[in-house]
């Protein structure tokens, strides 16, 4: 009996079939964006494969290093890190990559061929969260490349999430999950650690048109502005407009963008007057806000920075942070309507 044929006769499609299917929405493609995706999965799975024991092995806690973020950077974090630039670094498919531990882009070795596409990745986001055993995740967008040959540049890193080829995620949760656009809808897997394939599991994901939760960490409310807290206070039902929604906040962003995407409603991160070194908010533009737009966009929803898509923005710089309210279209460009109507008259 063929093991990937279940009895009902459906096939079982894992992530590789999947890829391969998709490649033909991408004419240019090579097969090159598909082996990048798989090495993608495969990083995944070794990243997995090492959370899911954290706590049995020597690296749990945090190392002596900090991250251009300034936030002391947690063992897992460096492995992460490191596995996914050791599986892409000699395939010859990259020009360059970028990593939220790195504060300068990250070069392909000279020993080894330069490629056409660019990764931009968070290795582990939410690690903060390890040592409580939260769930916490992967993120990662694939550009083409803007230079012609050579060494890939800062500039190749620098492109508005509109332009993204592939964006998406790897949460490590209650199980592991990886879920991914490539411009064609979203699409769910989850990893199967019997037989170590990530299987289609969450076809064509769409946000759910009715709303469940907000998702928003209420203990900064005094630092936020009289906008947001409206907005807010919109959520909870408050002025009478809307039935109040539940709230969710796990503190780690894959999981709680995850619920988001699969439950309808929002999770927002907004400027915050907590940190002046933060004016614009915590949470990174290119390789966090950018790929999650991407694949909250695919599935229905809408991504902003409280003025306009998060997809649009000109990046500046590789580490730029930027406000973000993403999930259903109508919850965040309410959220746009109370940031113009009460803030931007300031
Ligand atoms: P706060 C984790 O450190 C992270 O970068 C995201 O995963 C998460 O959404 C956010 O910070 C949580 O930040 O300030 O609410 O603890």
């Amino acid at each position: 009996m063929n093991p990937f044929v279940s009895y009902t006769n459906e096939t079982i499609i894992t992530i590789e079939r999947h890829i391969l299917e998709e490649q033909k929405y991408h004419p240019e493609a090579t097969g090159i964006l598909t082996a990048l995706l798989y090495d993608i999965a495969l990083s995944g799975k070794y990243i997995a494969s090492r959370t899911c024991r954290a706590g049995l092995m020597d690296i749990l806690g945090a190392t002596d290093n900090f991250n251009i973020q300034g936030e002391q950077v947690m063992k897992l974090d460096e492995l992460a890190d490191d596995t996914i630039y050791r599986l892409n670094d000699h395939t010859g498919r990259l020009a360059v990559m970028a990593s939220e531990e790195h504060s300068d882009i990250m070069p392909i070795p000279e020993k080894f061929e330069s490629g056409k596409y660019v990764l931009l990745f968070d290795p582990l986001d939410g690690s903060s969260n390890i040592d409580y055993n939260a769930p916490i995740g992967t993120i990662f967008a694939i550009y083409r490349r803007l230079s012609l040959e050579g060494p890939g540049t800062l500039e190749d890193c620098l492109q508005p999430g509109k332009d993204m080829v592939v964006g998406g995620y790897i949460l490590y949760g209650s199980s592991t999950m990886l879920v991914y656009s490539s411009g064609n809808g979203t699409h769910g897997f989850t990893l199967d650690p019997s037989i170590g394939e990530f299987l289609l599991s969450h076809p064509n994901i769409q946000i759910p048109k009715k709303p469940k939760y907000y998702s928003v960490n209420q203990g900064y409310s005094m630092y936020w502005s009289e906008g947001v807290n409206k907005f807010t206070d919109y959520l909870q039902g408050k002025d009478g407009q809307m039935k109040s929604l539940s709230l969710r906040y796990i503190g780690s962003l894959v999981a709680d963008f995850h619920r988001t995407l699969l439950s309808g409603g929002i999770f927002y991160y907004p400027t915050d007057k907590k940190d002046p070194k933060r004016p614009t908010g915590k949470l990174r533009l290119l390789y966090e806000a950018n790929p999650l737009a991407f694949v909250m966009k695919q599935a229905g929803g809408y991504a902003s920075d409280g003025h306009q898509s998060i997809l649009e923005i000109m990046p500046q710089q590789l580490h730029q942070r930027v406000p973000l309210y993403i999930g259903n279209r109508e919850l965040v460009e309410k959220a746009e309507e109370y940031i113009r109507n009460f803030d931007d008259k300031e």
